[in-house]
């Protein structure tokens, strides 16, 4: 604590995150400066009233140099480009730059399990949660999944286990994070509008396993090309999962049964019938988290029981209706090529997908080869619309709408009784919506209102 007491800290980003590590901060003694580069008439009064009665100075309307060059440490949020002139300068300044992410873990006690991945993320985080509190111990389930770690760290910090969704962005601005457990999911192109290139992106998640050693387990999914050829430096225990059964994985499924053996433990079989989330992505992001439970000496019985009952997340291949035979699915959070390609590859019917968004620069070519034969017609909104119709053009007939209200009418009409109307839009949001929730809630409620007779 000693090294913030006193200092003069700059958190840049006044949201979720940068306002968890301000409060934080400013208890610890620092003297607390946000930055932010909306204006101040942008940010709710009655913010701006919280953060100056707490004592906290803000700093408004964009990123100024002298106010970067005057902290001994800057905090930065995770929607903050690293690559930013301020920041920059400051670094060759001498002064230290991390993120929450690294901050935090300095002040915590309990065993962090850290999961990352373009894809699954949310769904392995709540998972592993569930498992824990089955076995009768408090789970801590936050980070990039919505609750700032920072607030933990501020709060009782009661948790046995911190179970962390973790984001490139947030791996981005770690020094000397360490995760006694992570795990990568998977990696697919995304955020591409953030980082010069895919390769850069890789590298980022990979910065999860960076400083780990031994007694720490790195878990990788074998199905990943990419990571199948990845081996950490470090001496830590590596975990391999895939589908099919090989001698070189820790985890695998045979029929309806799911393999672990960890090194030097007995193998364990688990009965998977009824896990109910869909797709064989699911099972991939099941086997990880299994790895992960077994690693930190989780009962095989607990583990069974949430295998059972784990209903998976809502936005997430979540049935919202059905109206004259066609089943309406919210795949809000396919928000890149590689989720929305796993989600409508699961059904083995004909699919009207509705589809579109922000383009966050990645290539949808393989999203159209892999609709031949599986999408009936795309339905496109968003900013994205054009530039997806391009890619459709001559492969999958498709239409254009102006809203989600429309696009949800259209599907309807081009849909047969069978058939499936999927929302899985391969971009993100904020083109139309607040966030992919907003956008999972707007179709929900615009198929809520189909008349089942029109
Ligand atoms: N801002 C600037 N300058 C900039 C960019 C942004 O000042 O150049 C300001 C914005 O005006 C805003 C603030 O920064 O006031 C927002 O900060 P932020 O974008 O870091 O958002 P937070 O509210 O702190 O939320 C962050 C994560 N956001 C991002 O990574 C973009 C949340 O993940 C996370 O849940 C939260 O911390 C708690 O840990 C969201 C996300 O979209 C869900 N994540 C990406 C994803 O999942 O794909 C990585
Ligand atoms: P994240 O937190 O990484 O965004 P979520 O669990 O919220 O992950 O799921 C996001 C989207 O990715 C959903 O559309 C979901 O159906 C899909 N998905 C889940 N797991 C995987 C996976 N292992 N590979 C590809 N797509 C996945």
């Amino acid at each position: 604590m000693e090294i913030i007491k006193k200092k003069n800290v700059l958190v840049v980003g006044l949201g979720k995150s940068g306002l968890a590590v301000a409060r934080w901060l400013f208890a610890a003694g620092a003297k607390v400066t946000i930055n932010d580069v909306k204006e101040e008439v942008d940010i709710s009064q009655e913010l701006i009233r919280g953060i100056r009665e707490l004592g906290l100075k803000l700093v408004a309307g964009g990123h100024r140099k002298d106010c970067f060059l005057d902290s001994d440490l800057i905090v930065v949020s995770p929607g903050i480009p690293l690559d930013m002139t301020p920041l920059m300068a400051a670094r060759e300044a001498g002064i230290p730059v991390i993120g929450e992410l690294e901050l935090a873990s300095r002040f915590i006690s309990s065993p962090v399990i850290a999961v990352t991945g373009t894809n699954g993320k949310s769904t392995s985080v709540s998972l592993l949660g569930e498992i824990i509190r089955s076995e009768g111990r408090k789970p801590f389930v936050g980070g990039n999944i919505g609750t700032p770690f920072m607030e933990y760290v501020s709060g009782a910090q009661e948790a046995d286990y911190i179970v962390l969704e973790v984001s490139s962005f947030q791996l981005d601005s770690i020094e000397q994070f360490r995760p006694s457990v992570a795990l990568l999911l998977n990696i697919s192109p995304d955020h591409l509008d953030r980082y010069p290139d895919y390769e850069a992106y890789i590298q980022s998640k990979l910065g999860i396993f960076r400083n780990q050693g031994a007694g720490d387990f790195a878990i990788l999914n074998d199905d990943d090309q990419r990571l199948a050829c990845f081996h950490p430096e470090s001496d830590v225990s590596v975990l391999r999962y895939g589908i099919e059964e090989r001698s070189s994985r820790n985890s695998f499924i045979r029929g309806s049964k799911l393999f672990v053996c960890l090194p030097g433990a007995d193998a364990r079989w688990f009965n998977i019938e009824r896990f109910r989330p869909p797709g064989l992505h699911n099972l991939e992001n099941l086997m990880g988290v299994v790895l992960a439970a077994m690693a930190i000496g989780i009962s095989p019985d607990a583990i069974q029981d949430t295998i059972n009952r784990f209903k998976g997340l809502s936005h997430r291949m979540e049935h919202v209706g059905t109206r004259k035979g066609v089943d309406f699915f919210n795949d809000s959070k396919a928000t890149n090529v590689d989720s929305a390609l796993r989600s409508f590859s699961g059904f083995h019917r004909p699919v009207v997908l509705i589809a579109g968004g922000r383009h966050k620069g990645g290539d949808y070519s393989p999203l159209v080869n892999a609709s031949k034969g599986k999408i009936k017609t795309a339905v496109l909104l968003g900013e994205a619309k054009e530039l997806m119709a391009q890619a459709f053009e001559g492969v999958i007939p498709f239409v254009l709408c102006e809203s989600m209200e429309d696009a949800v009418s259209q599907a309807y009409l081009l849909a047969d009784p069978g058939d499936v109307v999927l929302l899985a839009p391969a971009c993100s949001s904020f083109d139309l919506f607040s966030d992919y929730e907003h956008r999972g809630r707007v179709f929900s409620d615009a198929v809520a209102r189909l008349d089942n007779d029109s």
